[in-house]
């Protein structure tokens, strides 16, 4: 093991389009004031901000399709390059329609490198909706349909810059809002949905451990979509599209930790932070709690919790 030091590429990507409720577009100044690049410099990570992606001027007054592949195409690139500068790049949103581009840049990048990519998709929502069977017609219920391949979105990346990400290695994590639609198609990719049912039933340690053992045993990369929505609406209320019975404070941190433990998550979307709807910066101040977590920060020094089950040190 190395150090443990990182060098961290920050890219805002203040899109809103994708959502229902405008909002999204100040989540990337938010999750600043909140104090993100501090907390993960004081980890001894080298942080790199490289500001916001300018909005692209092609999708301007046209549809929200349009204005949504217009960015995508940019953030499709420049997260490619900043794979290839070898940091761990994390996208601040902005809606999560920008996780079209983040992951398709990463997806790009490992397939150049021969890298199995898996996805974790905290999420209340499993975000598999096509245009074809969407409710709302809202591209942020979308993203993974896309990065899977799903048809009806061939308009958004050409041929050249598309890199799709296998179903069968996406896990949805946090699920308690699934439309009828999606629902079937989820089914049929074998796509596997850890809801807040199998959550509250094993406890989130059981899942998290298994997928982590599957990224490992692969030698892979895994990219985690952090949606805030994923948390419960009682600790982060900063969103548009609230469902109750949410993650807690300790199971969002929890699986922070052990991501971090594990040591493979490679990029990192934080998603859908709307400081419009925020109550005292509670939300954001949480997510940097969190991203804090997946960067190392523990609540007690690993040295003093010395306790052991059947001989081993847990
Ligand atoms: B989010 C929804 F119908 N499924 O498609 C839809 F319930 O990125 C919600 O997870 C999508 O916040 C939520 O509009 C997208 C709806
Ligand atoms: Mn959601
Ligand atoms: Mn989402
Ligand atoms: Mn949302």
């Amino acid at each position: 093991q190395d150090s443990g030091q990182r060098f961290v590429e920050i890219l805002g990507v203040p899109i809103e389009a994708g959502a229902g409720h405008p909002g999204a577009l100040m989540g990337p100044a938010a999750l600043r004031t909140a104090g993100l690049v501090r907390a993960l410099r004081d980890l001894g990570h080298e942080v790199r901000d490289l500001g916001d992606l300018t909005p692209p001027h092609e999708g301007e007054g046209a549809d929200r399709l349009a204005e949504i592949t217009a960015w995508s195409r940019v953030l499709a690139d420049r997260s490619y390059s900043m794979m290839r500068a070898g940091g761990v790049p994390v996208f601040l949103g902005g809606d999560h329609s920008l996780s079209m581009g983040s992951v398709t840049g990463v997806a790009r990048h490992c397939r150049d490198t021969g890298t199995p990519l898996f996805v974790l998709w905290l999420d209340a929502h499993g975000d598999f909706n096509t245009p074809n069977t969407s409710p709302s017609g809202n591209m942020h219920g979308m993203p993974v349909a896309l990065l899977c391949g799903e048809d009806g979105f061939d308009g958004v990346f050409p041929p050249e810059q598309r890199a799709t990400v296998d179903p069968a290695h996406v896990h949805l994590f946090g699920i308690r809002s699934l439309d009828p639609g999606e629902r079937r198609l989820l089914r049929a990719r074998g796509v596997d949905v850890v809801d807040m049912r199998l959550i509250d039933e094993h406890g989130v340690g059981v899942h998290m451990r298994r997928i982590i053992e599957r990224v490992k045993a692969a030698g892979g990369h895994l990219h985690v979509s952090l949606d805030v929505d994923f948390l419960d609406p009682s600790i982060a209320p900063a969103v548009g599209t609230a469902v109750l019975g949410g993650a807690t404070y300790r199971e969002a941190h929890l699986i922070m930790e052990m991501l971090h433990d594990a040591g493979v998550v490679g990029s990192l979307d934080v998603v859908e932070l709307n400081p419009f709807l925020d109550e005292r910066g509670k939300s954001a101040l949480l997510l940097v709690d969190l991203v804090a977590s997946l960067f190392g920060r523990r609540i007690i020094d690993p040295a003093v919790t010395q306790s052991q089950i059947g001989g081993q040190a847990v």
